[in-house]
């Protein structure tokens, strides 16, 4: 690699994608530069915004030549830091990827542009009675290529899996400018490596996501959702069990604290969900063909302060408080974010533990837990504390690992947890993955110090 100047390499960039799409100006590139947290940013050597596979290639191959690294970015939702520049990187966009094929309704499959946005992918199935089956609250800016390279989960994953179960195929630019496509979608497929299921929740290491064939699932016709105000974490849990194993329409099992409602309803002045004081509240989202109304009702035999919406409209204002706990903490301040798994029976306890230690190692600091109850998986976020103090991070991550966790169950590792990922994988696994990644990018051009730690 030879270093040249950043006029130099924006020309040959604006030769491929055109002058509009190479962005210099500090005022343009900074949307680019800061994370969705605030927590993470920096700058962006220059933003360069490709339309196809084959310029996304070009790209690559110029930035390889001149020596400049490179940081995929789709809708910036991400919130470990990986898909912000962090030395003078240049900053790949995937927004012109957005187009959508057309849905094949026999194989229940489409394939999309990387820059589509999940909130798209979602409206172009839904007129063939299909879904995305994955869902999150970023969906009108976060890309199924964002999605891809973190494996996103969200709220349907106890029904249909994170996004790698969702992904039938992808095509992704290597560093060195090979395409590797891998579109046709067949169910049974034997023929080597799964290089598709590397490449998701690969975070931008080793390749960049271009198309992805994607698996769709059949589209609920009607849909109910109940927020339950619960005694404690350990009653929402045996609830929650009892609705997956005996409520087959059951979609989604949230759960957020007493400190995570509160904070939510003065953002964004929201009335209280349902009558009284509760610890915990448990969100219960059921869809299928028919109404999964009673089948719900009948398996929530006890009485419970509950609140129940059938019309969209009604669900939706459901959905919101749990949906908008993120943009609340976002607005109280610049937050921690610790997305971590436990195993269900070590939950409840986890949790008191969690605040007991945040307190002790920060006694300012203010601790919210919410999450997707039904995967084990809290949002464990910490406002009130220096962006730039770990202490709390450690503590809660290594916590988390003596009860029997991981220290990623959605968000990924990021820049926030490289220095933790030992904790969650042996060196072996480790070595294993610098070996790929040496493999596919011998010379770090992609997302340098994101996902792997230095020297592991
Ligand atoms: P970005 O933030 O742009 O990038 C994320 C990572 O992927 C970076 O490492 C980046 O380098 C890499 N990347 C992006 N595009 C490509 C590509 N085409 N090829 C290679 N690498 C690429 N996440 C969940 O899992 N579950 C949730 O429920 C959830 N809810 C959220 C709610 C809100 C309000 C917000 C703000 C975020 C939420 N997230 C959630 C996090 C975020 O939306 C997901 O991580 C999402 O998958 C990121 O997509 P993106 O397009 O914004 O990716
Ligand atoms: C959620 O489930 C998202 O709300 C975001 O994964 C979690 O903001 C967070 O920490
Ligand atoms: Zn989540």
């Amino acid at each position: 690699m030879r270093a040249v100047a950043t006029d130099e390499l924006a020309g040959a960039l604006a030769r491929i994608v055109g002058a509009a799409h190479v962005l210099a100006d500090p005022s343009l590139r900074a949307p680019y530069e800061t994370d969705w947290t605030r927590r993470f940013s920096g700058s962006a050597r220059l933003v360069v915004r490709p339309a196809g596979t084959a310029e996304v290639a070009a790209v690559v191959d110029a930035c390889r030549e001149a020596g400049a690294a490179l940081v995929p970015q789709g809708g910036n939702t991400g919130l470990v830091g990986g898909g912000v520049p962090r030395h003078g990187e240049v900053l790949l966009s995937t927004t012109r990827l957005g187009g959508l094929g057309s849905v094949d309704p026999l194989a229940a499959q489409v394939t999309v542009g990387a820059g589509a946005t999940l909130a798209a992918v979602q409206a172009h199935a839904a007129p063939h009675g299909l879904d995305v089956g994955v869902d999150l609250g970023a969906r009108d800016s976060a890309t199924i290529g964002g999605m891809v390279a973190t494996n996103a989960g969200g709220v349907h994953v106890l029904r249909h899996g994170s996004m790698r179960a969702r992904v039938a195929g992808v095509e992704a630019v290597l560093a060195g400018g090979q395409v590797l496509s891998h579109l046709a979608g067949l169910r049974k497929d034997n023929t080597g490596f799964d290089l598709a299921g590397l490449l998701t929740g690969s975070e931008g290491v080793l390749g960049v996501v271009t198309r992805v064939r994607l698996q769709l699932v059949p589209r609920p016709a009607r849909r109910v959702v109940a927020l339950l105000g619960m005694p404690g974490l350990d009653a929402a849990l045996r609830t929650a069990v009892a609705l997956r194993d005996g409520v087959p329409s059951v979609e989604a099992l949230e759960f957020m604290d007493a400190a995570s409602m509160a904070l939510v309803r003065s953002h964004a002045g929201l009335a209280a969900p349902v009558p009284g004081e509760h610890p915990v509240f448990l969100l219960v989202a059921c869809g299928a063909a028919d109404d999964p109304l009673p089948a719900l009702t009948a398996a929530l035999a006890e009485p419970l302060s509950a609140a129940v919406g059938t019309e969209r409209a009604d669900r939706a204002a459901l959905w919101a408080y749990r949906e908008r706990v993120t943009e609340a903490v976002g607005a109280a301040g610049v937050p921690h974010k610790l997305d971590v798994t436990l195993p269900l029976p070590a939950l409840p306890a986890f949790a008191d533990e969690v605040r007991r230690t945040i307190s002790d190692v920060a006694p300012g600091a203010r601790a919210l837990l919410w999450g997707h109850l039904g995967d084990g998986n809290v949002h464990v976020n910490v406002l009130d504390l220096d962006p730039d103090d770990d202490r709390v991070d450690d503590a809660v991550l290594r916590l988390v690992i003596r009860r029997g966790g991981s220290i990623s169950a959605e968000h990924g590792i990021g820049v926030a947890k490289t220095r933790w990922l030992p904790l969650s994988r042996t060196p072996e696994e480790l070595a294993a993955m610098r070996a790929i990644k040496n493999a596919l990018d011998p010379c770090g051009l992609l997302n340098p110090g994101v996902l792997l730690p230095a020297g592991a």
